[in-house]
């Protein structure tokens, strides 16, 4: 359907969500401007906003329910993530983040050293993200073939 296509990439669209969020001060701003009796909540609300508006320009996406569920800021982060197919996907990947902390197979001994780490990214990915084939994002970038074994060359 077209315009579920269309709010998809309004929604993945860094530029129009901060857009959506200015739009929003600006709003709030009048509001606080012309009603006394609300204008601190108005201006919680703004503050709130620059917030958001200061994760998505540094790329900070959180996931809200993961975010109330935990309590933890590092294990709701979300993270735009490409597929083998090379869809891009919004994925809760928490503390297996895969930008800040890189992993490869060569920061470890074993091939069962980097399938543990893997498993335990890849199985908590896959619990936040029911929808989306964990084995397909390559966590990691540590199982090319996306059959599951990480390091082939690694040595047991
Ligand atoms: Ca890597
Ligand atoms: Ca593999």
């Amino acid at each position: 359907m077209w315009f579920k296509d269309t709010l998809k990439n309004a929604r993945n669209s860094k530029k129009s969500r901060i857009g959506v969020l200015i739009f929003l001060i600006i709003i709030l701003a009048i509001i606080a401007f012309f009603f006394e009796k609300v204008r601190w909540l108005m201006i919680g609300f703004i503050i709130l906003m620059l917030g958001a508006v200061g994760m998505q320009v540094y790329d900070y996406d959180l996931d809200l329910g993961k975010l109330w569920e935990t309590g933890s800021l590092s294990e709701s982060r979300v993270e735009s993530v490409k597929d083998s197919d090379g869809n891009s996907y919004q994925v809760i990947t928490g503390n297996c983040n895969r930008k800040e902390y890189d992993l490869n197979c060569d920061d470890f001994a074993t091939q069962g050293e980097a399938q543990n780490q893997y498993n335990q990214c890849a199985d908590s990915v896959q619990a936040d993200n029911p929808d989306i084939d964990v084995r397909k994002l390559d966590i990691y970038g540590l199982d090319g073939n996306n059959n599951g074994v990480v390091c082939e060359a690694l040595p047991n």
